[in-house]
């Protein structure tokens, strides 16, 4: 399989693509990014992608030299040299090269770089049969610290959480906030669904406003689904009738399991089975075509 790279103009095959170990993405973290899916030559959302891409830079004032036209261009050019119909984009934009030390005005420019490969968050089977998930002990970062919304480079609070999840024996762990509401989980937003009505936690609350999330807030709108943006305890997830992750990566991903408590029948449900079936629908027609 053909991996192409872009990096900061220029188009490369993947064991060529490097970058600068004095740049800031890599020392500190110090940069931004959107994980993007493409079907069937269309890439799912790119416009939403991008404008959040450029509110995260916005807030950690990385001054991005690229208009969204330039950078959408850029994204289109690599999807079309990398000749695959479906796949998946890590499009980062970093700090740029700089000095040791923390100060990010001594980056005069920033790195951007796409690439264009395939992801699986979970092995297919979950799919089907869905996911048991724990809630990890690790709590995700406070707001006041760096608000959770941002989609940094800096996932270690993230990573740390994913270490229990697989340490436990499962894939996936719910975050709480400081105060103890779920929030999300390592690297997909939440859904519970009770007596038909959907609950997601407010994206105010620190989880970050996904692309799937805000399409799967439609699709349930045009079902005439009820969704609730409120703030959820491990109570309301336990007692769930369904519960289900959603993000780029993971798609959508029933959870059949939470903290050893069985959630509905113990099998993917119904709502579930429908959104993800309509989302499936969406993501080759809502996008930009190449
Ligand atoms: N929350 C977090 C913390 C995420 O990182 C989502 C929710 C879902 O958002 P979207 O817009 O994708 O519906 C994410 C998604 C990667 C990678 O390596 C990226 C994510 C998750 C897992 C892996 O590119 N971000």
């Amino acid at each position: 399989m053909s991996e192409i790279v872009y990096i900061d103009g220029e188009f490369l095959p993947k064991d060529q693509a490097k970058i600068s170990v004095f740049d800031h993405g890599v020392l500190y973290g110090d940069g931004v990014f959107e994980g993007i899916r493409y079907y069937q030559r269309n890439i799912f959302r790119l416009e939403e992608h991008i404008e959040r891409l450029l509110s995260s830079a916005k807030y950690i004032l990385l001054d991005v030299p690229w208009s969204a036209k330039e950078i959408a261009d850029a994204v289109v050019e690599t999807c079309r040299r990398n000749k695959q119909d479906d796949g998946y984009l890590r499009l980062c934009i970093t700090r740029g090269q700089g000095t040791l030390g923390l100060n990010p005005y001594l980056c005069p420019k920033p790195t951007m770089f796409i690439i264009a490969t395939k992801i699986q968050l979970y092995p297919a089977e979950y799919y089907e049969k869905g996911l048991p998930i724990i809630t990890a002990a690790t709590r995700r970062y406070h707001a006041g610290a760096l608000s959770p919304r941002v989609k940094s480079l800096n996932y270690l609070n993230n990573i740390m959480a994913k270490l229990e999840a697989v340490h436990s024996g499962t894939l996936e762990a719910i975050m709480l906030d400081d105060q103890g509401f779920i929030v999300e989980c390592t690297g997909d937003n939440v859904f519970a669904v009770k007596k038909g009505v959907l609950y997601t936690p407010p994206t105010y609350q620190g989880a970050l406003r996904g692309i799937t999330r805000d399409a799967v807030i439609e699709i349930a709108g045009r079902l005439g689904i009820t969704v609730k943006e409120e703030r959820l305890t491990l109570y309301e997830a336990y007692d769930a009738d369904e519960f289900f992750l959603t993000g780029t990566a993971a798609e959508i991903v029933p959870v059949i399991e939470i903290d050893k408590r069985k959630i509905g029948n113990h099998e993917p449900g119904p709502i579930t089975r429908e959104i993800r079936g309509h989302f499936h629908e969406l993501t080759t027609v809502d996008g930009v075509r190449f």
